[in-house]
């Protein structure tokens, strides 16, 4: 937004979607499809004969709604099935220099990429490459490194189960495991933590446990943005006598009140309210606050023995419930209440209704898991749930809801900078020993292409130089690389911020029909519930000459390794990648035959299934997590960087944030008025963010607009992408080195010059 915009700021809504979802769906559809296109993918978003939303990670039900999508998937659809394209003049018109100058809302509604294109290091603009002599050049920039590891394969996750497994095949052949994905950045924290307590690094929780339980928490999580058709599920859930706490600085109004498109009643009613008890948590109070419950918990069946804890279970299936209680008694309430900014009544209010629940849910998402002690603060929540059985019985258990709509599938084929516990049977399976050590996750990525160690970085999907934190340090590292490949359907910034020579190479998304060799292909995906089915692109492609991402890494695969098979039969037909899966990674067994049924097969869960925890002792174990307050230096506030309800992570879709109150204007950092007038600042007020970290380099954000705003004393929140180059490279969560973006220490400036 330039300063001379009209930013318009209104009270926050107390309820989501209804009409206004309706409204906006429709014109977004209509503006960026057209009528024919608009009415088919809308028809089979999310249907059994249709394609996964690219949306969201959130299941569909077992029994589909007519309109199985949301407000924010329709964006998401009219976004990759625009009629707009972008042609080989508009290269010839925009040096790279001039594409450097835009937004990246401006490079996202040029439209979908047509053609494979290429900068050479002394050319100032990209220009047309047939597909042939563009393998060419990243095959022999490959096979020039003097080792495997001087090349990045990072992963976005809207890639399919079957691009994903042939890319980490093809990287592992190659000889690395430097493959970092979004994940990093995202969920890491969730898998880090959930793998080492339950053994297990996914949810344990499925649609039909949401319907049965009693009592849910949602934590560090906006749904009503972010996982639109979870509101649906929640609605379910309140209707069959189940309670909601929902911890958060922020007020979302999704979590408030839900009017439900799908229904009449919805529409034109008062809709349903969801949140029985909101905690109005300070920024990174949550591990204070589940210490704070399970302390509560133990001191109450001191005094009831037998009638609080689950002591079944905690005998047969933990392990360190002594040394963990020992610990947990000893919680300091000066601390609790210093970190979480709550009172002992409002987290006893939420004990009573954790006292009378039987069977309780915990969700959560980027709330917790982008700060320095996130691993800690999600074993913590496991040690909640572990001490009343919570965790593989119905109506109960652990449910991170992840990010893009297929990033668990892409884990579950090897997407992972680490050998995956299939490694062995891969390497049996194809031949050839694949490489060992622990490659580079996306932070260390970007310490690696900063000190000249990587020359080469592919991008499948993503926007790395945008998404990534501390953004001028990640640019001027990207500019270094020999050369910087882009596999993607739209421009962004990590297509402007290039290495000396540049490639993009366009393919087809998830609306696109796929045609190989005549043949329809079909792709697969995972949920956030572990749940594979299937997924078929049913619009016409906006250029004849896409290849698919399977495609692409097949061609680029026999280019590389100088082999045929398996590349040709994979390209060819994509169910013989997913046989091949079959006989590498557990849990697809009879892959075809199971993807055909309509909604897919379930993957096995062993906590879930059996209560079966498959950690180093067999049993879950208990975990010790030390209290911090995050102390902030006087006149500083913490910063979380978030999405408004116009964006898709780093692809904006417009400047409005409706249930916020914010239209026509990004640039705007969210303050509690008491904050702001200790700090001086009026609302509306220019100011510059100021971030400050302990190796004492200033990072600035300039001109953004304080609004006031109803979040807990002491934070503030403003847009991701905007904020990125405020989050220090090196500050990143301990266990899972996941940037901190949601707690980042600033001081609030006068706007400097323009
Ligand atoms: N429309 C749309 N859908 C999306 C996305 C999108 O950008 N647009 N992105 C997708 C992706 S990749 C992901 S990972 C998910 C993200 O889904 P969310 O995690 O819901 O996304 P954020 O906007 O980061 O919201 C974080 C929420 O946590 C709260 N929060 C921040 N810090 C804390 C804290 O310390 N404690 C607590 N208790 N709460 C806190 C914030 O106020 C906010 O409500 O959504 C996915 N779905
Ligand atoms: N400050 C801050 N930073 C964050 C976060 C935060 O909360 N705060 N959140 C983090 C999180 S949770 C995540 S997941 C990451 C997201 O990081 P990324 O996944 O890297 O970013 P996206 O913006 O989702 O990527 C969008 C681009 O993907 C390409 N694309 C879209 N669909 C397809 C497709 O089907 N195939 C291919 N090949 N390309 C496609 C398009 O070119 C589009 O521009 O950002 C992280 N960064
Ligand atoms: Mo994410």
């Amino acid at each position: 937004m330039s300063d001379d915009e009209e930013l318009v700021v209104k009270p926050p809504q107390k309820h989501a979607a209804g009409l206004p979802a309706v409204r906006t769906s429709v014109s977004h559809a209509y503006k960026h499809m057209g009528l024919r296109r608009g009415v088919t993918a809308l028809r089979l978003v999310n249907q059994t004969e249709g394609f996964d939303c690219p949306g969201c990670a959130w299941p569909e039900p077992g029994k589909r709604h007519v309109a199985e999508f949301c407000e924010n998937g329709v964006k998401a659809v009219a976004e990759e099935a625009t009629n707009r394209t972008v042609d080989t003049g508009f290269f010839r018109a925009h040096p790279i220099d001039d594409l450097a100058k835009r937004s990246g809302y401006w490079l996202g509604q040029q439209g979908r990429l047509t053609r494979p294109m290429f900068k050479d290091s002394d050319d100032d603009r990209y220009r047309p490459v047939s597909w042939q002599d563009a393998i060419e050049i990243l095959a022999s920039e490959l096979r020039s490194l003097d080792d495997p590891d001087e090349a990045v394969f990072y992963t976005s996750g809207r890639t399919s189960n079957e691009a994903a497994f042939a890319y980490q095949l093809f990287v592992r052949k190659y000889g690395t495991n430097n493959l970092p994905d979004c994940s990093n950045m995202c969920h890491e924290s969730s898998g880090t933590a959930l793998t080492e307590t339950i053994g297990v690094s996914k949810g344990s929780v499925t649609l039909e446990d949401v319907d049965q339980a009693d009592l849910i928490f949602v934590v560090g999580q906006n749904p009503g943005t972010n996982h639109p058709r979870m509101l649906t599920a929640l609605e379910r859930a309140k209707r069959n006598g189940a309670q909601i706490v929902a911890v958060n600085p922020l007020p979302e109004a999704g979590l408030l009140r839900f009017k439900n498109p799908q229904r009449v009643s919805g529409l034109i009613g008062r809709g349903t309210a969801l949140a029985d008890l909101h905690l109005h948590i300070r920024v990174n109070g949550d591990l204070a606050l589940f210490r704070a419950l399970n302390q509560l918990l133990l001191q109450a069946d001191v005094a009831e023995p037998g009638s609080v804890l689950d002591q079944g279970f905690i005998e047969r299936h933990t392990d360190r419930f002594e040394r963990f209680t020992e610990d947990a008694l000893l919680t300091s309430w000066p601390d609790v209440e210093a970190a979480t900014g709550l009172t002992a009544e409002e987290i006893g209010a939420a004990h009573r209704m954790v006292l009378e629940s039987k069977r309780i849910i915990v969700c959560w998402a980027m709330g917790l898991t982008q700060h320095r002690n996130a691993v800690a603060t999600i074993r913590e929540v496991v040690n909640f749930l572990l001490l009343r059985g919570n965790i593989g019985r119905p109506g109960a258990g652990v449910c991170p809801v992840r990010g893009h709509s297929n990033v668990q599938g892409d884990r579950t084929m090897g997407i992972y900078e680490k050998p995956p516990a299939w490694i062995d049977a891969l390497g049996r399976e194809f031949e050839f020993a694949p490489p060992t050590d622990v490659g580079l996750d996306t932070v260390n990525a970007i310490r690696a292409i900063r000190a000249g160690r990587v020359k080469v970085f592919v991008g499948l999907g993503g926007n790395f130089v945008s998404a990534t934190p501390d953004t001028e340090v990640t640019e001027a590292a990207m500019r270094k690389c020999r050369l910087t490949v882009q596999i993607s359907t739209k421009l962004n910034r990590s297509h402007v911020v290039t290495g000396e020579r540049a490639l993009i190479l366009p393919t087809l998304g998830r609306t696109d029909r796929d045609l190989r060799a005549g043949l329809e292909q079909v792709v697969s995906v995972e949920d956030s519930m572990g749940i594979v089915h299937a997924s078929r692109g049913v619009l016409e492609p906006p250029s004849g000459s896409l290849f698919s991402e399977v495609a692409i890494i097949c061609r680029l695969a026999r280019a590389v390794l100088d082999e045929n098979q398996p590349w040709r039969e994979f390209e060819s037909d994509y169910a013989t990648i997913r046989d091949r899966i079959e006989a590498v990674v557990p849990g697809f067994k009879n892959y075809n035959r199971r993807l055909a049924e309509p909604g897919g097969f379930t993957l096995p869960h062993a906590p879930r299934d059996r209560r079966s925890f498959p950690t180093s002792t067999g049993r879950a174990q208990f975990t010790v997590n030390p209290l911090e307050v995050l102390r902030v230096p006087p006149g500083r506030l913490i910063l979380q960087t978030i999405r408004s309800h116009d964006q898709y992570n780093t692809t904006i879709y417009g400047n409005d944030d409706r249930y916020r109150g914010i239209r026509n204007g990004r640039r705007v950092v969210l303050v509690n008025r008491a904050d702001l007038a200790e700090l001086g600042i009026a609302d509306g007020e220019l100011v510059d963010l100021v971030s400050e970290w302990v190796d004492g380099v200033e990072r600035r954000a300039q001109r953004f607009h304080a609004v006031e705003y109803p979040t807990a004393r002491g934070c503030c929140a403003a847009y991701f992408p905007e904020t990125n180059v405020l989050v220090p490279l090196d500050s990143t969560a301990e266990g899972s080195n996941t940037p901190t973006s949601k707690s980042v220490i600033v001081r609030l400036e006068p706007a400097g010059g323009a």
